[in-house]
């Protein structure tokens, strides 16, 4: 049914605010798009709960356990929401984490980094967590139906992630000499790879035409990122943390803060899989998916065996 007809129909949906569900019709490269940008999403959910897993066991109070614990369930029900959305637009779970595993689709560059310590809880909470949300809450508009509702839920609970974080870095601000030099050493460690969660600069992003013209993506990476640093600078000297970068001064005439250069050759290392943990991220996730093997064919022959029982009390 696609003709001239029904791309100005979408089209004109789209400039006039409205969401497009999985039955409308949607133009392949809008499929495509959203398929791609849903699942690395999802991946990125998923992945991340990896740097902070490694903390479970060794939080520093009983408190502490219970909220990381909290937080990285949710990633993973964040994963599950997202998976759920793109599939959608017809692409299944198997064909996404083979995707994943196969290094076609990518996950966020910010989980390739090692988490060192507990100061890096806080680092990825407040720093990652919030750069997250700056860029989901934009999100909430986007034009697909699915994607849309699965933010306005996971931004619910992002909030509470990043303020944990916060409530780290502040408690060890408050601390000892040597709380203070692990919470600054993990800022200086996280602040700009966070920075390049945002994605390359406006000029040097394919997918930004497309996106912006399909209200996929509500505004710029370098709108968000600049929104992010915004923020984030004065929650830093609240608790006297110096932000890693020379260049960072308040500019009176755009009002913004101003920064230095990002190394983006360190950005593309990293997305092409040769970050610091890029294979020990995927070994990591492809030994538990296999471990998982029974489990999804467990559930699979169960839905089998109630769909028969259902089909025969209707015959
Ligand atoms: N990392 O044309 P561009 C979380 C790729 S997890 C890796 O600007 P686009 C959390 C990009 O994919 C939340 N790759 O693309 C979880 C593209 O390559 P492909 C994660 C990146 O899509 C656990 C190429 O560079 N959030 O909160 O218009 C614990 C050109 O880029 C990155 C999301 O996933 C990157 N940072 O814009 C704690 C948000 N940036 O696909 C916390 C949803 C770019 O052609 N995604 N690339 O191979 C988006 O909003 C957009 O996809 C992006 C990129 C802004 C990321």
């Amino acid at each position: 049914m696609h003709n001239e007809h029904t791309d100005q129909h979408f089209q004109l949906r789209i400039d006039t605010e409205g969401h497009i569900e999985p039955r409308d019709y949607m133009p392949e490269g809008y499929r495509k798009h959203l398929i791609r940008q849903i699942s690395q999403h999802a991946h990125s959910e998923v992945i991340g709960m990896q740097p902070e897993g490694n903390w479970i066991t060794r939080a520093p109070s009983l408190r502490a356990k219970q909220i990381l614990l909290a937080k990285i369930q949710d990633e993973g029900g964040h994963g599950l929401y997202l998976y759920s959305a793109a599939e959608t637009l017809g692409i299944s779970r198997e064909e996404m984490i083979e995707q994943l595993h196969s290094g076609k689709a990518k996950y966020s560059n910010i989980f390739n980094y090692p988490a060192l310590n507990w100061a890096d809880i806080g680092a990825i909470g407040w720093l990652v967590d919030g750069a997250a949300i700056v860029n989901q809450v934009s999100l909430q508009r986007t034009s697909y139906g699915p994607y849309s509702r699965a933010m306005v839920r996971i931004c619910k609970e992002e909030s509470f992630h990043q303020r944990q974080g916060y409530e780290i870095m502040a408690k060890m601000m408050n601390g000892t000499k040597e709380q203070k030099e692990m919470a600054q050493d993990a800022m200086n460690r996280w602040w700009w790879p966070a920075l390049m969660m945002f994605g390359p600069h406006d000029k040097d992003s394919p997918h930004t035409g497309d996106a912006v013209k399909w209200k996929i993506k509500r505004e710029s990476n370098d709108t968000l990122r600049q929104k992010f640093i915004d923020k984030t600078v004065q929650q830093a000297e609240l608790i006297g943390l110096k932000i890693p970068d020379n260049d960072i001064k308040w500019n009176e005439k755009t009002e913004h803060y101003d920064h230095g250069e990002i190394d983006w050759n360190e950005f593309h290392r990293v997305i092409k899989g040769n970050g610091p943990c890029n294979k020990q991220r995927m070994d990591h996730h492809i030994k538990y998916h296999n471990e998982g093997a029974w489990v999804r064919e467990a559930a699979a022959a169960y839905k089998t065996k109630k769909l028969k029982k259902e089909e025969l009390v209707i015959g």
